[in-house]
């Protein structure tokens, strides 16, 4: 009896921690930019909706955002994210708009600064829902960081990183994450569910003593 309970048990622990596993998966469509709907060599680069126009870049709009690949000519460091990255560039934009279960979600990417340019910075707005949850500056020759903020959701919710400057500054966005965090009732199951797995098994410790 107490090995069916710890069998029905350990099930248990595992279905939980595979649900945890999928909330963990990426929503973003196409975060690292590596499956871009264009063809683009290296060294090269194009504009969405702009002149040298890339046509589409799946999973995302934008006004004008620059996309780049590795060694590209806009003085990008080589991203640590694949070959492909963006450049929000004055005032260009690119955005995602994701269909989000209610909950609490954390938005990750990383950035880096222009280093062929002599304007100081690069100043971008980072949006959720319509809302600016993050002003970054990024300086001239800056290398790659991580960022990442954490928001609520519930439906339709456009993420959204805009250019704030007026010049030919750039800042360099790669690996747009955005991750359900998993909520606290579900690692109480889990914790309840190990406790009992704890308990039946010295239960029948006793019992064999
Ligand atoms: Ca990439």
């Amino acid at each position: 009896m107490n090995k069916k309970i710890l069998a029905a048990l350990v099930a248990a622990s595992a279905a939980l921690s595979m649900g945890g596993a999928a909330q963990a998966a990426n929503l973003v469509v196409n975060g690292s930019f590596e499956d871009p709907g264009f063809s683009l060599p290296a060294g090269s680069y194009c504009y969405l909706g702009g002149p040298f126009d890339c046509g589409i870049v799946n999973g995302w709009t934008g006004g004008f955002p620059l996309m780049l690949s590795t060694s590209g000519p806009w003085g990008n460091p080589n991203t640590p994210d694949g070959n492909v990255l963006v450049g929000i560039q004055g005032t260009s934009f690119i955005q995602q708009t994701l269909n989000l279960a209610p909950g609490r979600y954390t938005l990750s990417w990383i950035d880096a600064g222009r280093s062929n340019y002599g304007a100081p910075a690069e100043t971008y707005q980072v949006s959720v829902g319509g809302n600016v949850m993050s002003v970054e500056s990024v300086n001239f020759g800056a290398g790659w960081t991580a960022k990442s903020l954490t928001f609520n959701a519930a439906g339709a919710t456009t993420l959204s990183f805009a250019g704030q400057t007026t010049d030919d500054a750039t800042a360099f966005i790669d690996k747009v994450e955005v991750n359900a965090v998993p909520e606290p009732e579900t690692y109480a199951m889990l914790l309840g569910g190990l406790g009992l797995v704890g308990w039946a098994a010295r239960r029948k410790a006793r019992a064999a003593a």
